[in-house]
């Protein structure tokens, strides 16, 4: 790494081989706000799965945080599960990178300093196993997306048939998934008489610590009887609620905080002001004082997940398939339009009878809240980005709220006009009979039954809600038929804008 000084740095541009990094540190411009303590000192507590944007901007932030407070023994090492595109970034710059925090304000750089190492899973899973069950490793965090617990959504198991836990159960010292990873290394905790590390999940799925430990009982099930009785009764998992929005780093992006840096940062990451880290207090083998950096811990995070799925997820899946339809590239381009919004705000109302908050939550006071974050006009978060892996998406955002409903006795057609627009966008041609590159697990099985359906409503919706690791028995609920069939034949009649626009609460 080059220690060179840059050749134009007032102007802003930089040297190609002028790199952030420890050694460069000093030369970053007196506003950008870098790590306040040596890291040196500091030694790995955490492993943590899945190293990407949203764990950079949130978990990351809050140990570096806890580091500058003198709790040197919580960095992180971080892995990705396959690609080496992260570590490859970040090796040359120390594992240092830049937070830039956006807002209608301006943008602020901060140097994160918690992750200090980046392992690629994929090309060497028995060391990231090592590391996993060595016994200062106390944490093992995950941000592996939904489907990256290999499970079905409807119900919360185990998919003993997806082809990586085929795999992991084939191989179990060469696992492929985060599943496959975590009960390798409890397994050698086991053996070795190590206590277990606290399993953390921080990804959006409803109870997110009950789901792991299910999924991980049952996949040491498979191992060994005594496997899974430990797990069971030794691990903990805690329930989280993670929000921030991080849209995906761009290359614009990559370009514009290289100059504000005047050294290149080969990948940055992107957010907002916002954010919220909620967490159970159950911690087998110790924990920061995640308290001391603004996380809440709570005794049960579940009010709160259900709050953030059904509020801010769902109105977000809602306007990145609607949106997607109607032509906005980004959320806070559909935000412009005050009848995208107002559904927005819909959502999050029908949503509130079916949470039960403890006393003094706002939720009003809340969705005033998000629909502004949504709006931010400094984040280009694309609607794209979140229409992915919608299968895996809809029963917690969507699907549980609209059950509650219908148990409530109360009308449906916000949420169906959601899910209506989510089998428009997985038809895979948009408004124009232009192409959709749909992302999603299950993008195979649902391209063929709307290719099977054709562009019609009242065969496309029925066909659809049969699929059941999606919508289980709601699919066969007749109200539901009805009110989706009814939200889809007006997407195409109308088209998603004026579908949208003429939308009335019933
Ligand atoms: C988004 C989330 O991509 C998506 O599905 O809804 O990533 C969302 O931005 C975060 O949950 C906000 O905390």
């Amino acid at each position: 790494m080059s220690s060179k000084t840059p050749k134009n740095r007032a102007s802003g541009s930089q040297d190609s081989d002028f790199r952030l990094s420890m050694a460069n540190l000093d030369r970053l411009p007196a506003g950008v706000r870098r790590p306040a303590y040596d890291r040196t000192q500091v030694t790995a507590g955490i492993v943590h799965l899945g190293i990407g944007a949203f764990h950079r901007a949130h978990q990351a932030v809050v140990l570096d945080d806890l580091l500058a407070d003198g709790a040197t023994e919580w960095g992180i090492v971080g892995a990705s599960l396959r690609s080496p595109a992260t570590r490859d970034a970040l090796a040359p710059q120390d594992c240092l990178y830049t937070t830039a925090i956006r807002s209608g304000a301006g943008t602020d750089h901060r140097i994160i300093g918690s992750v200090l190492a980046c392992e690629v899973a994929s090309e060497n899973p028995a060391a990231l196993i090592a590391r996993m069950a060595d016994p200062a490793t106390r944490i093992v965090s995950l941000t592996v997306t939904e489907k990256g617990y290999c499970h079905t959504p409807q119900t919360g198991d185990l998919d003993e048939r997806h082809p990586d836990i085929v795999h992991d159960l084939q191989n179990p010292d060469t696992p492929r998934s985060a599943i496959g990873f975590l009960v390798a290394a409890l397994a050698q905790r086991k053996a070795a008489g190590t206590a277990p590390f606290t399993v953390l999940s921080c990804d959006n799925l409803s109870a997110n610590g009950r789901t792991v430990r299910r999924i991980a009982t049952q996949f040491g099930s498979l191992r060994s009887r005594d496997l899974a009785t430990w797990i069971e009764a030794e691990v903990a998992f805690p329930s989280t609620m993670v929000d921030r929005i991080v849209p995906e780093t761009t290359d614009i992006d990559r370009s514009e905080i290289s100059s504000a840096l005047g050294m290149i940062d080969a990948w940055p990451v992107v957010t907002e002001p916002f954010t919220q880290w909620i967490v159970e207090e159950r911690f087998s083998a110790g924990r920061p004082d995640f308290a001391a950096a603004g996380v809440q811990m709570v005794s049960d995070v579940t009010p709160f997940e259900h709050m953030k799925l059904r509020l801010l997820n769902a109105s977000h899946s809602t306007l990145a398939y609607l949106g997607y339809l109607a032509g906005h590239e980004t959320i806070a381009s559909t935000m412009t339009d005050s009848r995208f919004a107002a559904l927005a705000r819909q959502i999050m109302d029908d949503a509130a009878p079916t949470l039960t908050m403890p006393g003094g939550t706002d939720l009003a006071a809340y969705g005033a809240s998000l629909l502004q974050r949504f709006a931010n006009p400094a984040l280009h978060h694309r609607t794209w980005q979140i229409a992915m892996d919608g299968s895996q998406k809809l029963p917690q955002r969507l699907l549980a709220t609209m059950a509650d409903r219908l148990r409530l006795g109360l009308p449906i057609d916000t949420h169906a006009l959601a899910v209506a627009g989510w089998m428009r966008y997985i038809t895979g041609k948009d408004e124009q009979a232009r192409a959709i590159d749909v992302r999603d697990p299950l993008a195979g099985e649902l391209l063929g039954i709307a290719e099977r359906a054709g562009p019609v409503a009242e065969r496309l919706a029925p066909a659809l809600l049969e699929v059941r690791s999606i919508f289980g028995a709601l699919g066969g609920d007749p109200r539901v038929r009805a009110a989706v069939t009814e939200a889809l034949t007006k997407l195409y009649a109308l088209g998603a804008r004026q579908t949208v626009q003429t939308f009335q609460v019933k």
